[in-house]
């Protein structure tokens, strides 16, 4: 069903300070910045000096208010940390369709717009072991 692992989803309350300490202590480069106001975050993608096509990035997301899905979570959770992980799949119409028939609920009917254009959905997390499980399947001229 999946690719490889997309990007492990980190929830922060400021961007450019978790920026700045991703980059200062881990070394950890900015492949790319961007705000998605539907899902209420801004957002920062992180990689290594060694990227390769299907290397995980980290993804930095901050609230961009206090509706924002983000910040309901750094509530609840008492401060930041690992909001979701995201795999990376060819056919999301597919994936979701399979998943759907094996019982798991989809958050979204259909898939809604993610990272640069991505198309994606979320597994809910009761049906996910826990875990906010996004499906991410990136626009075709960033396919690898
Ligand atoms: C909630 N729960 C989680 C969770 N969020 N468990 C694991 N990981 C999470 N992130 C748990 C709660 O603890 C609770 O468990 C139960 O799920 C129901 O929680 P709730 O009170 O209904 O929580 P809500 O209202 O915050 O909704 C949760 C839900 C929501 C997953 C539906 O966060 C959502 O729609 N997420 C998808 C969108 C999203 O996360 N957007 C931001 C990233 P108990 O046991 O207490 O009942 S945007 C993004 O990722 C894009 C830009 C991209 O990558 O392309």
């Amino acid at each position: 069903l999946f690719i490889c692992i997309d990007h492990v989803g980190l929830a922060v309350a400021d961007i450019d300070e978790a920026i700045k300490f991703h980059t200062e202590k881990f070394g950890f480069r900015v492949l790319h910045k961007e705000v998605n106001e539907e899902q209420g975050v801004a957002e920062a993608m992180l990689g290594t000096g060694t990227q390769q096509p299907e290397s995980a990035q980290i993804q930095l997301l901050a609230p961009l208010n206090e509706n924002s899905t983000i910040a309901k979570w750094l509530t609840r959770n008492g401060g930041p940390g690992m909001q979701q992980l995201c795999y990376r799949v060819a056919d999301i119409d597919a994936v979701c369709a399979t998943l759907r028939e094996r019982g798991l609920r989809l958050l979204y009917p259909e898939p809604k717009t993610g990272t640069g254009g991505a198309r994606i959905n979320f597994v809910h997390p009761k049906d996910a072991g826990g875990v906010l499980l996004e499906l991410t399947q990136p626009p075709a001229e960033a396919a690898h």
